[in-house]
């Protein structure tokens, strides 16, 4: 009976039905497909690097933008403005702070906040003084350097990134700060650099501000610029250190953008990760590895120093790093 019968055949094929069965299920079971947001696609703006030479070129007209000088005020004047034209919520944070030498420095770090209301928000930041002294130069050395890299080009360089988030809006937020005081230093004295840095991480813009991370910007205007994995970044930023040279690689400025470290040094985004706790990579200009570029601290860091192709590969590292985050 059970031998010819139908069902055994059935039992015989049962992995068979198994399979039919889970199938089945499998297909009952599944949700529809959920309706996907459209993602907008992501447009990079191009960075205009004849833009950026330009802005440097106007801070350099400024003369030298040393802290109680007629050229830093109007410089910073012009800087609020310029950020006012390109749609950004401006301000000032300024204070009296007190240089190594003794000497009170009337600082005003600049402030440009882009789509203030979002709360995914990346900063940029640069300082926009230049150092009183020459003193690595071997003539004027009490005289102010025109500072073009060291203060102009990345402030050049941010300044161009606005004018881009002007034109179209990425999806997250993005803050600007300009710092003061940076360059009013003494290496015989701690912690006499970054006043300006200094100030605004003990007492940000916002109480409780943070952003998911931030990018310092020192000396990315040379010719032939080394950027190198710098010590304190690599120890409190690695991933934001590897999102930016990943990207910057993809782009093809590999020439710039180096794969080995260097020694950690104290710059603005020192007192960022230390004092502020933001999570902050500095991309600096550090030929053979712990030097800085050769006009560094002399008169010679003019204009002539700038290479629209270093600003450009900065420049546009940093915007597709903006508008590819959401
Ligand atoms: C040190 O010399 C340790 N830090 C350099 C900070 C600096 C000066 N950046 C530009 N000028
Ligand atoms: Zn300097």
């Amino acid at each position: 009976m059970w031998k010819n019968s139908p069902l055994r055949v059935i039992w015989w094929q049962r992995p068979i039905w198994a399979w039919l069965l889970l199938v089945i299920l499998a297909a009952c079971g599944e949700d529809p497909q959920p309706e996907q947001p459209p993602q907008p696609e992501v447009v990079v703006p191009t960075f205009q690097a004849d833009s950026a030479y330009a802005f440097v070129a106007q801070q350099v007209a400024f003369g030298p933008r040393v802290p109680n000088s007629g050229g830093h005020r109007a410089c910073g004047d012009w800087l609020m403005a310029t950020f006012a034209r390109y749609g950004a919520r401006v301000q000032a944070q300024e204070s009296v702070v007190r240089a190594f030498d003794g000497t009170a420095l009337n600082m005003r770090n600049i402030i440009a906040s882009f789509q203030p209301e979002k709360k995914r928000r990346i900063l940029l930041t640069a300082h926009w003084d230049t150092r009183p002294f020459a003193d690595e130069d071997s003539s004027r050395q009490q005289e102010p350097i025109p500072g073009a890299n060291d203060g102009g080009s990345g402030v050049g360089v941010l300044l161009e990134v606005a004018r881009q988030l002007g034109q179209q809006a990425p999806q997250v937020g993005v803050d600007i700060i300009l710092w003061d005081a940076e360059d009013y230093g003494s290496s015989e004295h701690e912690n006499s650099y970054c006043l300006g840095s200094q100030y605004w991480s003990r007492q940000p813009h916002v109480p409780g501000y943070m952003p998911m991370y931030a990018i310092n910007l020192d000396m990315v205007g040379a010719e032939g610029a080394y950027f190198t994995r710098e010590g304190i970044s690599e120890q409190y930023a690695r991933s934001v250190l590897d999102k930016v040279w990943y990207t910057a690689r993809s782009l093809g400025y590999d020439r710039f953008f180096r794969s080995h470290s260097s020694e950690g040094i104290i710059d603005d985004h020192t007192y960022m990760n230390l004092v502020a706790r933001i999570p902050t990579i500095d991309i600096i200009d550090r030929p053979g590895g712990n030097r800085f570029f050769p006009h560094w601290h002399t008169h010679r860091d003019d204009l002539s120093t700038i290479s629209r192709e270093t600003l450009g590969a900065v420049g546009q590292t940093l915007l597709t790093v903006v508008y590819q985050e959401r």
